[in-house]
């Protein structure tokens, strides 16, 4: 037998007692890629006599068909192995625990927004939303807060163009004038949604928040009205009565507007949620201004309506006893996990 013949049968028995895939691919590397013996073969043709040129040529070929039906043959012979042993379950131990996988749950945010939902829409009302991105028109001057107007510094915007036309909601009470927009009254609204505001943050103050905007639109209404529906609301939410104050507040899209504040549940004395007040801000509300019936289409001569924009931030807070607005939106999971 020749030398060559040698040298590839005792390849071709490497092959077929290689132990596992990673060998094979070893014993293939030494043998077909740049430095292997195939190439090398054929880098020395040039070399030799022009007479032994062509035998060289088919044999390092030879070679190289034979190397990878053999691989080929092997890697079969594993991929069946693995299989069967696969099937019979070998290898397989049930005893070791699976992996559980990590439960998220409900932000509390979401939990409340839809007890709300829950409770607003079982008194007949309907749920709406509305964008974040809000044109100046539906944030502000449909309002009854034109250019210029001072109740503009109450909420300091995000502007998304120079001209301003386009802001992030600072309320959303946007969806007031776009409810009128798509429903004919009377009828009964809820727009929950993420606000934003550019302020200093603190305890009680995020840049990013949650409202939830509440409309009645209908015959007659009057401030009896929105003060039964303010507490039928409470209610509700605490599941029994609260202490609540009602005091006289001024926006320019009621009229009159009162800020109804509930009892801080932190403190005895005053602290840093409820700025020592024992007071904390929570559901501003009022009758429509007649110049917001009349931007949503609605002629306040026959129609009337009252609207509130309760702080659902500020609501979840006092809750769940969360003593700082800002870990709602932090993303931490030491907080998040604990209303798993
Ligand atoms: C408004 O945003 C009015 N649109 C509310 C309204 C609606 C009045 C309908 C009358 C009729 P105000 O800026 O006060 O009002 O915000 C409403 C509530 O959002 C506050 O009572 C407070 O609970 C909450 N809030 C305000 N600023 C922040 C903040 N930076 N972080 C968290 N909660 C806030």
């Amino acid at each position: 037998m020749s030398d060559r013949q040698a040298e590839l049968d005792a390849l071709l028995v490497r092959i077929a007692a290689a132990p596992d895939a990673e060998a094979l691919r070893a014993i293939e590397r030494e043998t077909l890629e740049k430095e292997g013996v195939v190439a090398r073969l054929l880098a020395s043709i040039p070399t030799l006599p022009p007479q032994e040129r062509k035998a060289t040529g088919q044999w390092a070929n030879q070679m190289k068909r034979a190397v990878e039906e053999a691989a080929s043959a092997r890697r079969s012979a594993f991929e069946a192995a693995a299989l069967d042993a696969e099937r019979s379950g070998a290898g397989f131990d049930a005893t070791i625990p699976g992996k559980r996988p990590e439960r998220g749950s409900l932000h509390p945010v979401t939990r409340v927004t839809r007890e709300l939902e829950d409770l607003f829409t079982s008194m007949g009302y309907v749920v709406l939303d509305g964008p974040e991105v809000e044109l100046d028109w539906y944030n502000f001057e449909a309002l009854n807060i034109p250019r210029d107007h001072p109740a503009r510094d109450m909420q300091d915007t995000f502007r998304c163009d120079p001209e301003g036309n386009v802001v992030l909601r600072t309320h959303t009470s946007p969806g007031q004038v776009r409810a009128m927009e798509r429903m004919k009254p009377p009828f009964r609204a809820i727009v929950p949604g993420k606000v934003f505001r550019q302020e200093t943050t603190d305890a009680s103050h995020e840049h990013t928040f949650h409202q939830m905007e509440g409309l009645v639109v209908g015959r007659d209404l009057s401030v009896g009205h929105l003060i039964g529906a303010m507490k039928t609301l409470l209610r509700g939410v605490f599941g029994r009565e609260i202490e609540v104050r009602l005091r006289p507040g001024y926006f320019p899209f009621v009229e009159p507007g009162f800020e109804l504040d509930a009892r801080c549940p932190f403190c005895t004395e005053g602290c840093s949620v409820c700025k020592r007040s024992r007071w904390i801000e929570l559901l501003p509300c009022g009758m429509v201004h007649p110049n917001v019936l009349r931007s949503g289409g609605i002629d306040p001569e026959v129609w009337s309506g009252f609207a509130f924009g309760l702080g659902l931030s500020r609501l979840v807070m006092l809750r769940y006893g969360i003593d700082d607005v800002r870990h709602l939106l932090s993303g931490d999971l030491r907080f998040l996990e604990q209303f798993a």
